[in-house]
């Protein structure tokens, strides 16, 4: 079995991260979600609006989602990858270049970030109407 794995927030889930998440899939048959905790998003400076567990069922509700895991700390990556076997990482290019210290483990993929779609992008819009 090819294990895949990703990492993010995914908060107010859009086609965005289903595009995102439709594709990594493709790189093998089993995908794992790390998905930010809310004590991670505050590491990271973000707030999502949905708490971790409510974004953690709607990704599970998610035909390409096989696991959900928490991402607690930057550090984990690796861990998980060994612990986890995992043989394809995948993020959304923003990313790219920033986890390829991760290559001597495993397959490292950034993928074309979906145009004109955010989140913030949402909340903005939302705020305006
Ligand atoms: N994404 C995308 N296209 C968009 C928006 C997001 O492909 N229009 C991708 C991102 O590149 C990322 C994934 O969807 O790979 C999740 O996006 P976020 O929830 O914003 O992830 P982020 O906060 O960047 O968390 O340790 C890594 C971090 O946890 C990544």
């Amino acid at each position: 079995m090819k294990k895949v794995i990703t990492y993010g927030t995914f908060d107010l889930l859009h086609y965005g991260h289903i595009l995102l998440l439709q594709r990594a899939k493709e790189f093998g048959d089993h995908l794992t979600v790390a998905l930010s905790t809310d004590d991670f998003n505050s590491i990271k400076e973000k707030k999502a609006y949905f708490s971790y567990e409510k974004r953690k069922m709607m990704l599970e509700a998610i035909k390409y989602v096989d696991e959900v895991i928490p991402e607690q700390h930057w550090e984990q990556k690796q861990i998980d990858i060994e612990q986890l076997n995992i043989d394809v990482f995948v993020m959304g290019d923003d990313w790219a270049g920033k986890f390829d210290e991760l290559k001597p483990f495993c397959q490292v993929v950034y993928l074309e970030r979906t145009p004109d779609i955010s989140t913030t992008s949402i909340k903005t819009e939302l705020n305006q109407k």
